[in-house]
């Protein structure tokens, strides 16, 4: 992309209602801009980012056995009703009627929708296991919307929906949930970890919150310094061997690790001095065992082995798709602006053009241009007739990982600068040998 073609509307000025780094580096980037409390547009920049989290998010749903589908954003209240959560959800639920009078809602999630499918094309326990989910807006009329997309009313959710046979198959898909989200948020460059939590209007009594280490996350958390050291890594998972998976989600889970909600003073204090960590996290995620709460109350049942009919064992397990571009900049930024780690950052490469004009430099900016499309990569070239520190200044808020500057000195013998928005680092070589580095950082991260 070219940025003298590109819709990049950033601002100078920090915008006043922006009470967190994430929220104001947002709108300076051009990323967002609010329509109304808690409901925002989402421009190229912020789009990109978004699709680049949702693409991540399906290729571990769908790695780890999970089926995509789609469901619509408003339902009929009187699922609802067979579910006794109509009234129960109280005033964050955003009630309509349709012209005929009918009630209908928002969806602010979809257990009651997804056991509907359910019960009207399944029968036999044969066709159990089963996860389906989907990635779509959610609405929740929050009585403080803040902090721009982390606690929206309109937001974009990853939830997925499991149906088991017995207690224990569902207990797997819990865990082949926790195991997948570890991998996904490794994925965007996020170390989240999985807390003990209170399940609230879902239901069930095993739940597990995902949390993002920041000052500015709205939950207090209690944890042993040794989790956040925990990692997946690049270890190969068998999502269908139910001990491999359990024994992964035992390593990640052993160690004390609670939200203020499930804290126990007790416990904690069990646990060496210095090993006692409290601090704020973001939750971007949050899966739920309930068992056969939706299928008995809507009559969701499967003819079983022995020839019964027994109600579904369901869980349901959600991301927050809209959040996480929040919490990826809360966790990576500096004063000049956002760090996109490799894995989700809305242009692989940013290219600056100096000396805009001259003939040396815009054939070189050319070059590196078509090289690095050539390769299968996204740069973002800005070729306007800008002074160099407003070019610099606008990828420093932009935050693309790295930066080839071109100027005329270094052209003339034949360099071009690289630069890590990191480290701040920069490396002079040649045009051809920082594609390749590039090519190589981006082979890393596929
Ligand atoms: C699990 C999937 C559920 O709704 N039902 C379907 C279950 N869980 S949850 O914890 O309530 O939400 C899942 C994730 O969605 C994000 N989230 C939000 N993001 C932005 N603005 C909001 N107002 C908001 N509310 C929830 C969180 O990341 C949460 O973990």
């Amino acid at each position: 992309m070219r940025l003298s073609r590109y819709f990049l509307p950033v601002l100078k000025e920090n915008p006043a209602e922006a009470q967190i780094a994430s929220h104001r580096l947002m709108l300076r980037a051009g990323m967002i801009k609010q329509q109304q409390a808690g409901i925002y547009s989402w421009l190229p920049l912020g789009f990109k980012v978004l699709r680049r989290i949702e693409e991540i998010v399906h290729e571990e749903q769908i790695r780890a056995g999970h089926l995509p589908v789609l469901m619509p954003t408003l339902q009929p209240a009187d699922l609802w009703q067979e579910s006794g959560r109509y009234d129960a959800y109280g005033p964050e639920m955003l009630r309509i009627t349709d012209r005929h009078g009918r009630d209908m809602l928002y969806g602010p999630t979809n257990e009651e929708m997804i056991t509907d499918i359910f019960r009207a094309h399944v029968e036999s326990y044969k066709s159990l296991p089963m996860t389906l989910y989907h990635i779509q807006w959610k609405f929740r009329d929050e009585v403080r919307p803040r902090f721009g997309v982390m606690r929206g009313r309109e937001f974009y959710m990853k939830d997925g929906y499991s149906f088991d046979l017995t207690k224990e198959d569902a207990l797997h898909a819990y865990n082949r949930h926790m195991v997948a989200y570890l991998r996904t948020y490794e994925r965007m460059g996020l170390t989240a970890i999985p807390m003990r939590a209170d399940s609230g209007p879902i239901g069930g009594d095993n739940t597990h919150e995902f949390l993002v280490l920041a000052p500015t996350g709205e939950s207090e958390v209690f944890y042993d310094a040794k989790v956040p050291e925990l990692h997946l890594g690049d270890r190969e998972v068998d999502y269908d061997d139910k001990d491999a998976v359990a024994e992964i989600c035992k390593e990640f889970t052993s160690l004390y690790a609670r939200t203020d909600e499930t804290h126990d003073e007790a416990l904690f204090n069990d646990l060496p001095e210095d090993r006692r960590c409290t601090a704020r996290g973001i939750e971007v995620g949050q899966i739920f065992y309930f068992g056969t709460k939706y299928s008995e109350a809507m009559g969701a049942t499967v003819n079983s082995p022995e020839g019964k009919k027994v109600p579904v064992e369901m869980g349901s397990h959600g991301i927050g798709v809209s959040r996480l571009v929040g919490a990826l900049i809360e966790a990576n930024h500096d004063e000049k602006g956002i760090i996109w780690p490799e894995g989700v950052t809305p242009f692989h490469c940013g290219i600056v053009n100096l000396k805009q004009g001259d003939a040396a430099c815009d054939s070189a900016c050319d070059g590196l241009y078509a090289a690095l499309k050539k390769a299968g990569l996204d740069p973002l070239y800005d070729d306007r007739s800008e002074r160099a520190g407003a070019k610099f200044a606008t990828m420093d808020l932009i935050g693309l990982p790295w930066r080839i500057t071109v100027g005329p000195r270094g052209i003339a013998a034949n360099k071009v600068e690289l630069t890590s928005r990191r480290t701040g680092e920069s490396e002079e070589m040649s045009a051809e040998v920082a594609v390749a580095r590039i090519v190589d950082i981006y082979e890393a991260h596929r």
